[in-house]
């Protein structure tokens, strides 16, 4: 299923027709620099191309008033100065007299797309739309903004499609208190939205906008705001906050269709946002909205005032809509104090509604923390000294000078305060991967899986050659079966396409009796061909490969392993169930093609006792893993089980 593209030149019509400092970056260029630069990328050529729709009265009658409607319906024939007296009665607004016609086109193109996904016709889309919708309200234009797109569009879902669970994720980086007020007491409709707050000092001023905002009546706990009080947010910020306070709450909630308000000011370059993030994060963003609601993800443009920033990052979100891999994130993966502080106290405001915070425990006020006693977390620094060789020492594939060894500990890395290296530089280096030419191939040495597999998965016929086979074989008895032979020479040529880009991903089957061994093997001919970090995750209970290195080049994660136990940070297991289905290479392989996984269903909160060891784990990596922390150091202070778990950062450091 393919990706729709929904747009309309005419809105490209309206303008600014007189001098407004703050609304004069609203601009037709806009959607002409994202559009030409899909093109470009031979983007838009693979998109489905639907041509945007007028809304009616009726469809913009489900979130405005009527009298509002028609206010706007006049403003097509009103002169300069009429609408200029007019828009002065709004914040931050101007009226052009194609606005009516293009406002009722954007809410159009985001209709035409949620029909386009819900239909079936596509899996997922973008609509580039202008004027942007996330601040209108009800009866107001606000902050460029006529017709909000999105909860039209949200609304809609709802009523013509019967829908019950809405997701809306705005991650513009101003508030949309718009869609907000529209749903602040709606169960139905999730809405999460960060922005540049700065404690209040920043547009549009909103107390509401604070992360104690969290809805109403029934739809208490379904308003989520994580408001920045420092510009400079980056990649790890942005991602932090998807890990461990969207993503949470979106599982728990299993939305039936995703609405994304993309506005790009949240990234690098933006005069509005004087954020950091590159575009490269919106391919992970997406990606990791992706794995909800089926995959059924609608986006539709709100801000972005940096032509060169806002193409990019219009271009890694439709690419990654199309299923294209999303490329590395440059920077050092470690989110700032203030983010941090901003993340904590959002979740600390919606643990009161939901299962997924409460059990990863608000830090003894729910669950208590529940360290296992007999583990006590003080043992393990003299472990991981003796166990670690910290520092990795190859260079990074995607930075030219090499980047810093991920992982040092010490040194809070809180760049708010940095000035901002000059866009245009950073946006320079940018690296574009093209996609590998083979998306999926599948090894196969075992018959009875071809069963399962998607009908159009590439079966690899290649093998490696019998002599290398042998020799990486050699050192390992449980490989000189002939049948394990057979196994290996087409795992190491499923490697080998990878490692030269012209694989995407793949999966090899291997006789039970030789899997540990050839998954020693796979890395070390993996790290031997070039790769520089490599993830190994290991299902079920299965042993540590014999020459696994804890040299910062492989991460071994063991799910469903003996107990919970972290030999070092770069050896992880966890007692967790893995279901092992004779369908995991199905989904796997409709997965690694692209394809979205099947969703959890609403009740895929993790059992306490699982909770219970991932937590113990947390406790044991954070202080290694910057990514992992989320609780403010204050507060691990107010309990006595994350204290102990804190000694590799405290013990010793004076910190
Ligand atoms: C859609 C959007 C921003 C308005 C800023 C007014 N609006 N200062 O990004
Ligand atoms: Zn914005």
């Amino acid at each position: 299923m393919g990706t729709a593209l929904v747009y309309h030149e005419d809105m490209t019509a309206t303008r600014l027709l007189w001098d407004d400092p703050e609304c004069e970056i609203e601009r037709p260029e806009r959607l002409t620099a994202a559009l030409d630069r899909l093109r470009q990328r031979g983007l838009e050529q693979r998109c489905l191309r639907l041509s945007a729709r007028e809304a009616s009265k009726e469809e913009l009658g489900l979130v405005h008033s009527p009298e509002y409607v028609s206010l706007v319906r006049k403003t097509q024939v009103l002169g300069e100065e009429e609408l200029q007296a007019l828009s002065g009665q709004f914040d931050a607004i101007y009226f052009h007299p194609s606005t009516f016609h293009c406002a009722r086109l954007a809410a159009g193109a985001g209709l035409q797309l949620v029909d386009a996904v819900l239909t079936g016709a596509v899996q997922n889309g973008l609509a580039l739309v202008r004027p942007p919708g996330h601040h209108s309200q009800r009866a107001a234009a606000n902050g460029f903004c006529v017709f909000n797109n999105v909860a039209i569009a949200a609304a809609h879902a709802k009523q013509k499609h019967g829908l019950h669970r809405i997701l809306i994720v705005d991650w513009d980086v101003h508030h949309g208190q718009g869609i907000q007020y529209l749903f602040e007491d709606d169960p139905s409709v999730l809405y999460f939205s960060w922005h540049r707050y700065e404690h209040g000092r920043f547009w549009p001023f909103l107390r509401e906008s604070d992360a104690d905002a969290v809805g109403r009546g029934q739809g208490l706990g379904f308003t989520v705001n994580l408001p920045w009080n420092q510009v400079g947010m980056g990649n790890a910020d942005y991602v932090a906050a998807f890990l461990h306070l969207l993503l949470p709450l979106a599982f728990e909630f299993d939305p039936e269709l995703v609405l994304v308000s993309a506005g790009f000011d949240s990234a690098i370059g933006d005069p509005e946002g004087q954020m950091q993030a590159t575009p490269e994060c919106f391919a992970h963003l997406t990606h990791l909205l992706q794995v909800l609601a089926g995959g059924r993800v609608c986006a539709m443009l709100e801000g972005g005032y940096h032509l060169e920033s806002l193409a990019e990052s219009v271009c890694m979100t439709v690419q990654t809509l199309l299923g294209d891999p999303a490329p590395p994130l440059s920077g050092l993966m470690v989110p700032c104090q203030s983010a941090l502080e901003s993340i904590q106290s959002a979740r600390a405001a919606q643990a009161p509604y939901w299962k997924s915070l409460q059990l990863q425990g608000q830090c003894g006020q729910v669950l208590g923390c529940r360290i296992p006693p007999q583990a006590p977390c003080s043992g393990y620094d003299s472990e991981l000294s003796l166990d670690v060789t910290p520092v990795p020492t190859s260079p990074s594939t995607h930075s030219p000078e090499g980047r810093p060894p991920p992982l040092l500990p010490g040194g809070p890395m809180c760049k708010a305060a940095a000035p901002a290296p000059a866009p245009s530089s950073l946006l320079d280096q940018l690296c574009l991967c093209p996609a590998p030419s083979v998306r999926t191939t599948v090894a196969l040495t075992a018959p009875d899986i071809t069963l399962v597999l998607p009908p159009d998965v590439i079966q690899q016929e290649g093998s490696a050659l019998r002599e290398e086979t042998e020799a990486w074989a050699r050192p390992h008895e449980s490989l000189a079966r002939e049948e394990a032979l057979t196994a290996l020479g087409k795992l190491l040529y499923l490697l080998d396409g990878m490692l030269d880009g012209q694989v995407n991903s793949g999966i090899a089957a291997t006789p039970a009796s030789a899997a540990a061994a050839t998954l020693d093997v796979a890395i070390q001919r993996g790290l031997s061909h070039g790769a520089q970090r490599l993830l190994c995750v290991a299902l079920g209970q299965l042993d540590r490969p014999p020459d696994l290195a804890h040299d910062g080049r492989t991460l071994w994660l063991n799910i469903g392993g003996k107990e919970a136990a972290a030999l070092s940070m770069f050896h992880v297991a966890t007692p967790l169930p893995v279901d092992s289905t004779p369908q995991l290479a199905g989904i796997l392989a409709r997965v690694l093609r692209g394809e979205a996984p099947p969703s959890l269903g609403p009740s895929s909160v993790a059992s306490p006792e699982d909770v219970q060891a991932l937590m113990y784990l947390r406790g044991q990596l954070e202080p290694q893993w910057k990514m992992l922390q989320v609780r403010l150091i204050a507060e691990a202070w107010l309990c006595p089980g994350a204290r102990l778990c804190h000694r590799g950062r405290w013990g010793g450091q004076g910190k």
